[in-house]
């Protein structure tokens, strides 16, 4: 079980380093955010959601969509303008969907999945579906209107929303001493009337228990939940970031704690083979260097398709 949930993580940190990879080589284009660090988060939450319930992710979001199952070579071949790409090319890194999985798409605009969110589950409400809706969005995006306005319509509605918030002490650049006064992010929900969790993002039972319990409660028509996930992405904000406003330290602390490293120890220290534990590792990164292979033999999307799909 918790060898599976490291090859889970492992498929997350995979990918991504091959993301980043073909990003300095050139076949990816554009900006491109990485979670490497964070991998728990969408591993626990995606663990306890439902065939029927809706995510709602953020340009951070290819950990999440792998954790939804979407097929990592499509993920690829859309990072890469392919015609086999999840949305055929037209996503790219920040902006893909696969509905089909339960992944109702990222989104570029801070806060923004979470009025959509909102808007999801009131329809599930009339749908008679009872989905729960989570919306994922970082500690920065606490502080738009927009997030604030959908929980609390969500509260005052008591729709089945799942806010989740991936508190990695940074909004770009800046740190989060510097944007609020309040540290605790979770008293924002409690203040609406949201049921609300800090806990330890990078410990994949406690993200577990606080997703069942907030997707049980969306099911049983019991309204919103507020999860506040401490964790840390040991990567820059984009690729290319140069990370300067890192304090001296802080990311070989974030090193010990981020949940690969953790997990790695507690599988070790339970007595689990060094080999069992190291083949997660390998087993995914064969994974992905073959789905990154096959994405890339892939034609090209054809530009005049380019107006296709498109509403104004
Ligand atoms: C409405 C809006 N404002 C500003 C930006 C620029 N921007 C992109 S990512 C980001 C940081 C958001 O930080 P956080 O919500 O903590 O998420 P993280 O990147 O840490 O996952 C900002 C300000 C944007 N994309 N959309
Ligand atoms: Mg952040």
């Amino acid at each position: 079980m918790k060898l599976d949930d490291l090859l889970s993580m492992w498929r997350i940190r995979a990918l991504e380093e091959k993301i980043r990879d073909l990003r300095l080589e050139g076949p990816i284009v554009g900006s491109v955010h990485l979670a490497n660090g964070q991998e728990s988060v969408a591993v626990g939450a995606c663990s306890q959601l439902r065939p029927q319930d809706a995510l709602y992710a953020t340009y951070r979001g290819h950990g999440w969509a792998v954790a939804r199952g979407v097929p990592p070579r499509e993920i690829f071949a859309e990072l890469m303008g392919r015609v086999t790409g999840v949305n055929g090319g037209r996503g790219g890194s920040a902006h893909f969907s696969a509905p089909q999985h339960g992944f109702h798409g990222e989104n570029s605009i801070v806060g923004a999945g979470a009025p959509i969110a909102v808007g999801a589950a009131l329809a599930g409400k009339y749908d008679g579906s009872r989905r729960a809706a989570m919306t994922v969005f970082g500690d920065g995006a606490i502080n738009q209107g927009a997030v604030a306005e959908a929980m609390n319509f969500a509260a005052a509605l008591g729709l089945g929303v799942v806010f989740v918030c991936e508190n990695n002490r940074y909004s770009e650049l800046t740190p989060i001493d510097d944007m609020v006064a309040e540290p605790d992010l979770s008293r924002r929900a409690s203040a609406l009337g949201i049921p609300a969790v800090r806990i330890d993002g990078n410990d994949l039972a406690q993200v577990r228990t606080a997703t069942r319990l907030a997707v049980e409660a969306a099911a049983a028509g019991r309204g919103p939940s507020f999860i506040e996930a401490h964790t840390q992405r040991i990567v820059g904000h984009y690729i290319g970031d140069s990370e300067q406003y890192r304090p001296a330290g802080e990311l070989e602390r974030d090193l010990v704690v981020e949940p690969i490293a953790r997990l790695t120890r507690e599988l070790l220290a339970d007595g689990v083979p060094t080999e069992s534990v190291e083949r997660c590792e390998r087993r995914a990164r064969e994974e992905m260097e073959t789905a990154a292979a096959a994405a890339l033999r892939d034609p090209l999307a054809d530009p005049a398709t380019a107006k296709e799909h498109l509403y104004a």
